[in-house]
């Protein structure tokens, strides 16, 4: 018998479905178009890691399934090749970044893409760097600009001290660099943001509706942040009547969600920029504050989150709107900036960083809220953050946290003390860099115009061939240094004018890639991002698999980009993705895989000897899809021998007697009911497993299946044609290049990717439930329908219960007579 050779074989047909173009949808005239993406790879470092073929093999075998069914089935590929990870590459290889990604995206592409047997579109790809993509990138960019939503603010932002540049508040994962892990520093830069927060409410709201998984909607919705709380103004006031004008004209406003413990408040806390802060300091205390202000702000820039809390008092004091009583106000490094009004109102017994504080320069500490039942919630030294029943608390007081929360609001706006807010933790999206390998910001500034937008006409921007590409450190990109780049005519009154030299972040190019595959190469292109027909004939991507840990990175700018897409009228769907599922992570000897700890799996070593199939199904194999799992040389062995024991099993009861169709339960007949039944529920469940993505049950009932064919033919049984067939069909999105070579093996038509999901048929299945015919003296009397597997006994029983036969019963029955899953008769007479 011939050896199986996955190297030859899959070769073979990846050669010839190339040839052929067979997996090739018509983009124009589909008639059930199923666009099925997966996210597409940064071409840096190494090539393809493992990770990426389990996510692509996942994402390629439900393609496969979907095509199966009828779908016309669209599954591009291409490379996010502009970018940070690609010119940190380019830096440590000392490469220029131009001709190091025409080397990996084309190793990426023949190496190792074509070699997962995916079907992959290779005549509608994206390269992010390429300037017919950058070109719309840049486009876009002027439009959210043109819309407003693209503005310049000089605010605290985040710097990796490596990469040299700003980063958004999403690439800093714990206080380091989504990149290179360095620790990031604040620094107060003009950048440009996008303005991501005026969609915050449709980003979270509409998370209840779109069919994600729900690990990725949870860490969006976290991330967005909503709280709802209420603004209360502090009126300041001074002890010392001397300054008691000076000051009493500010208020301080405070920000928090839980108004229900203001009669606990005993302080107030200003974040060290709050700009009333030099304005309510007494002049006696003005010196300490000062340069309490100057060492927080270093210590700040270098640490994201502090972990002692320090302050210094102001000399001055706010009322407590509802105790009326006056409570020092100070300024410390706990308090963020950016977020809410800069202020804390500060309740040492229900707020942990209150309460340290507190101790810290021995505030008093006022309990307001009293636990209702078990103390659950009393973290130490007594701080009570639940909710409860309010104490101390004037005319409030024996309410609870939630009606309290409402009353104590209603009685602050009504006594124009402050309105309820929604604060939203998202913010703005910092979309500057101060790098080199990015599209150039379309902007231009002029001296007597202003920012000018570059007109779209002119686009795109091309990024200047630089030989020093490195980045700076200046705070300005190596962009800068091209005088006679930057140096251009005002597009607007023609005067001397220069070009914005940042360019824009990674996570633009891939905002809206999914829009471009499709229209890829048409001629219409030229003029459009995307073609409009097209996308409405596409779009939205009907399934998207992926990693989580682009929850709210590029899957939260992907869906701020379609929704500000949608509201231009560019398209009619605000959502991107109408189905989302994140893949697991695969890991190696119980840890994530990196050079540093040499545990890393390369791929083409296993695809060279066991095959992309084994490799793909191995991967599949190791645990649930969304959850992945560790990779072991011993389990792909397992997987190899599942192959090959498809591959003899095939030859040797292959070419059996039957008809050479492919599979429909009405031929079905010649089978008996036992193996009828199992081919079956194998059908059911892999088509449900499939379905949900649950890759290892599916195969798993693969393997039980064919154990059970593989006996048949160890007792020399015959195996019908319509099993192996069904089979191979069932097993083809696991393993497309084998169950192609065996389906022509036993001498099918190519191809089997071209047959038709075997459809399974829940009569055979319910062959377990029977129906019994129940006598009285020989007359039928009653039916029931029952479980085959009851004996003589529980049928009699039953049987004696019905209402219909109680009836027909005058005496005692004398005897019973039962034909097994057919018949019961009652004989009385
Ligand atoms: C008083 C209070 C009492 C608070 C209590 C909490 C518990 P979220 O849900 O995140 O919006 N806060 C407000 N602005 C802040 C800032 N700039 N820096 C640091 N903390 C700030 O949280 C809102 C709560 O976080 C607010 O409610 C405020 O503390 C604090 F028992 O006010 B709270
Ligand atoms: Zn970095």
């Amino acid at each position: 018998m011939e050896k199986f050779d996955p190297a030859k074989i899959e070769e073979k047909w990846q050669k010839k479905w190339a040839t052929d173009k067979l997996f090739k949808v018509d983009i124009k005239n589909a008639k059930k178009p199923f666009f099925n993406l997966m996210m597409f790879p940064y071409p840096s470092g190494e090539g393809l890691h493992i990770g990426h073929v389990y996510a692509f093999g996942g994402s390629d075998t439900f393609g496969r399934f979907q095509r199966l069914r009828g779908w016309d089935v669209f599954e591009p590929m291409g490379f996010d090749s502009f970018g940070i990870h690609s010119e940190n590459y380019a830096i440590s290889k000392n490469i220029h970044p131009t001709t190091l990604i025409k080397n990996t995206t084309q190793y990426f592409r023949e190496k190792q893409l074509k070699k997962l047997g995916c079907l992959f579109d290779w005549d509608r790809q994206v390269i992010t760097s390429d300037r017919d993509y950058y070109r719309w990138t840049q486009w876009l960019f002027v439009k959210l600009f043109k819309a407003g939503l693209a503005v310049r603010k000089k605010v605290a932002v985040l710097w990796c001290p490596r990469c040299l540049t700003v980063l958004a508040y999403e690439q800093v994962i714990a206080g380091r660099c989504e990149r290179c892990e360095s620790q990031v520093i604040q620094k107060k830069l003009e950048q440009w943001f996008f303005k991501i927060t005026n969609y915050a409410d449709k980003l979270l709201k509409n998370l209840d509706y779109i069919d994600w998984s729900e690990s990725t909607k949870q860490m969006q919705r976290n991330w967005i942040g909503r709280s709802e709380g209420i603004q209360i103004e502090f009126k300041v006031q001074s002890l010392r009547p001397e300054l008691r004008s000076r000051v009493s004209k500010f208020k301080i406003n405070v920000f928090t969600t839980r108004p229900d413990t203001i009669f606990g408040v005993t302080f107030i806390v200003l974040a060290v920029d709050n700009p009333l802060m030099l304005k309510i300091t007494d002049s006696k205390y003005l010196k300490k504050v000062k340069k309490f202000i100057k060492t927080a702000k270093e210590q700040i820039n270098r640490e994201v989150a502090p972990d002692q809390k320090i302050g210094e008092f102001l000399g001055s004091y706010c009322l407590n709107p509802l105790t009326k009583k006056p409570i020092p106000i100070y300024v410390a490094n706990y308090v963020l900036a950016g977020y809410g009004t800069g202020a804390i109102m500060g309740v040492p017994a229900h707020d942990i960083r209150d309460y340290e504080f507190a101790k810290k320069y021995h505030l008093d500490i006022v309990k307001v809220i009293e636990p209702n039942i078990a103390k659950n919630r009393i973290l130490a030294n007594d701080v009570y953050e639940g909710e409860g029943r309010l104490i101390n608390s004037g005319k409030f007081t024996d309410l609870n946290s939630q009606e309290a929360r409402n009353k104590i609001s209603e009685y602050i706006e009504v006594n124009h003390q402050g309105n309820r807010k929604v604060n939203y933790h998202l913010r703005d999206w910092l979309i500057s860099r101060q790098r080199y390998w990015g599209p150039p910001i379309p902007i231009i500034y002029c001296d007597k115009c202003g920012v000018v937008p570059v007109p779209e006409k002119d686009l795109p921007v091309l990024l200047p061939d630089v030989k020093d590409f490195q980045p700076k450190g200046t705070g300005q990109s190596p962009l800068a240094q091209v005088e006679e780049w930057v140096k251009v005519a005002c597009p607007q009154c023609g005067l001397p004018a220069r070009r914005e030299t940042d360019v824009s972040d990674t996570f633009l190019d891939s905002s809206w890639y999914y829009l471009r595959y499709p229209s890829v190469g048409l001629p219409t292109t030229e003029k459009v991002a995307f073609d409009k027909e097209i996308t409405k004939k596409w779009l939205p991507v009907d399934m998207y698999i992926g990693g989580n840990e682009h929850a709210v990175l590029h899957l939260l700018y992907t869906r701020f980009v379609t929704m500000f897409l949608a509201d231009l009228g560019y398209l009619n769907f605000e959502e991107p993705f109408n189905k989302f599922r994140a893949h697991g992570l695969i890991i190696h000897q119980g840890a994530k895989m990196s050079k540093s700890r040499g545990n890393v799996i390369n791929p083409n070593f296993y695809i060279e000897k066991y095959g992309s199939d084994a490799l793909r199904m191995y991967l599949l194999f190791i645990g649930p899809f969304d959850q992945g799992g560790d990779f072991s040389d011993r389990g792909i062995i397992g997987i190899w021998r599942f192959v090959n024991k498809i591959w003899r099993l095939v030859l040797e009861a292959g070419p059996v007697t039957g008809s050479s169709q492919p599979t429909s339960s009405a031929r079905a007949t010649r089978l008996s009911t036992n193996n009828l039944k199992i081919m079956h529920q194998t059908i059911k469940k892999v088509t449900q497993d499939l379905d949900d993505l649950n890759f290892n049950t599916a195969i798993a009932a693969l393997m039980e299946w064919l154990n059970f064919l593989q006996e048949r033919v160890n007792k020399k049984l015959e195996i019908s044609r319509e099993e192996i067939e069904t089979f191979l069909i069932l097993l083809a999105p696991l393993a497309p290049h084998l169950t192609e070579n065996l389906w022509s093996k036993i001498g099918n038509k190519y191809s089997i990717h071209n047959q038709k999901w075997p459809l399974f048929n829940e009569e055979y299945l319910k062959e377990d439930r029977v129906i019994v015919v129940i006598q009285v003296d020989g007359k039928v009397r009653d039916k029931v329908e029952i479980d085959r597997k009851l004996d003589k006994e529980m049928i009699t029983r039953l049987a004696l219960d019905r209402e219909r036969i109680k009836r027909y019963i005058k005496e005692k029955a004398k005897n019973y007579i039962y034909v097994e899953g057919k018949l019961l008769n009652i004989v009385t007479k």
